[in-house]
This record gives C-alpha cells, structure tokens and sequence, in this order.
C-alpha cells in the first residue's frame, strides 16, 4: 500500500518534468470508470454501427463488418475533466482518418463538426479536424485486451495527448464516448451531452477548458 503510494508520487513528478502533466491534473495508476446513467447491455448479433450526415454515402456496418476495417494502434495520456491523468495507455482499433483515407467514409466538403452518437443517447462533438487526429480513435481494445463493459465494449470514442505531438489538439477524455454506436457528420456544431451540461466545448487540456465560466 505505502509502495503504492510512493510509486504514485514518483511517476507523477516524473510527468510534471516531463510536461506531461497538464495543469490542475494528479496523475492515477487505477482506471476510474466515469459516466452518466446506465451501463447498457450489448448484443453483437444486432449491434450497428452507422455513419451519416454531411457524407456522400451513409454506411451502416454490422459488427463483423466493422472488425474487418483497417486497425490502428495508439498510445496516449488520458486526461479526465474531474482531474485523473493516466498516462502511457495502449489503445487498438479504428482511425476515422484512416477509414475517409481508404474511401469508406467519404464526407462532403461541407463536413466541419463530428457529434459521436452513444448508446443511452448519450453524445459528444469535436470539429473535424480534431476527429481526424492521430489522437483519436474508436477504440475496441485497451492495454491489449478488449475493452472491459464499463469502458466501453464493444467499442468506444477516446481522445488524449500523445507526448511526442505537442502539435496536436489535445481535449479532455469526455469527448469519447463510451458504448459508441455512430458518427454524425454537421456542416454547423451541435453540442453533446456534457456540453449541453455546461462543459467547455473546445476542452483544451493545456488551457484548463473545464467548464464554461457563467
Ligand atoms: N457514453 C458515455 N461516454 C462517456 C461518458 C458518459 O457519461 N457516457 N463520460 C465521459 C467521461 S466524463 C470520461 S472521463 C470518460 C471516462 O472513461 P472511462 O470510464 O473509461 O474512464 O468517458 C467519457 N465517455
Ligand atoms: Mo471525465
């Protein structure tokens, strides 16, 4: 437990030198699991996965569908809003850059903003080109294991900082949706869930874009 808490305490000021901690930020050796309602039940046989607005196809991939798209794999630091980084997290599954790169999803040019449609109900929107990031991927697996029920299974939206990549919009882990069933495409911004609530909508980490200051 002591060892624990040392070991906590050393990789924490070991991220600070590094800057990779942004500011307000502790660093978390768990996986909190934070979310809003329910955790839903999943069944692969129906699950589906559907793509539309602002493209010039809708696509609706089944499961097995959407396991044979192209797989990317991608290690970043987690940051939450409520101020838990995790740090060097292994992330596998599918880039939207790689899927419109490829011509499975192909947007219209007025495609500017992507809101991430959840089970629930639940969603979060990024400008495109946020979306389009190396630091964002629809995720089935974390660590190399798919992806626990509480985290998201079968597949989920995650965004955090790459530490090599200082060039790259880096926001707050709420713009990835957990149990993510599509991807709309606006032309204009729509906010989702925890923006609607009061979240910052651009949720810069570096800049501390909590909440939206009344
Ligand atoms: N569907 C859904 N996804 C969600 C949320 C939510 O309430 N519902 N909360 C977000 C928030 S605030 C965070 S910090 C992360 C937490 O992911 P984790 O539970 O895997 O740590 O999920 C995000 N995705
Ligand atoms: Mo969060």
């Amino acid at each position: 437990m002591f060892d624990e808490v040392k070991r906590r305490k050393k990789e924490e000021d070991k991220m600070r030198q590094e800057g990779r901690m942004p500011p307000g930020q502790s660093l978390t050796l768990k996986f909190p699991v934070l979310h809003y309602g329910p955790v839903p039940s999943i069944d692969l046989a129906t699950w589906d996965f559907r793509v539309w607005g602002e493209v010039e196809e809708e696509v609706t991939w089944t499961w097995e569908a959407f396991s044979e798209l192209p797989r990317t794999e991608v290690q970043m630091d987690i940051h939450c809003v409520t101020r838990w980084s995790k740090f060097d997290t292994t992330w596998e599954g599918v880039s939207l850059r790689s899927l419109i790169d490829e011509g499975l999803i192909k947007l219209k040019s007025t495609a500017s903003f992507v809101l991430q449609h959840c089970e629930h109900g639940f969603t979060t929107n990024l400008p495109i080109e946020v979306a389009l990031s190396d630091n964002f991927l629809m995720a089935t697996h974390f660590n190399g294991e798919p992806l626990t029920l509480d985290h998201g299974y079968p597949l989920r939206g995650v965004v955090g900082a790459i530490p090599s990549r200082r060039d790259l919009k880096d926001v707050y882990l709420w713009k990835g949706g957990k149990w993510l069933r599509g991807l709309e495409f606006m032309a204009q911004d729509r906010l989702g869930f925890w923006e609607q609530a009061g979240y910052h909508n651009e949720a810069d980490i570096w800049k501390e874009q909590r909440l939206v200051r009344g």
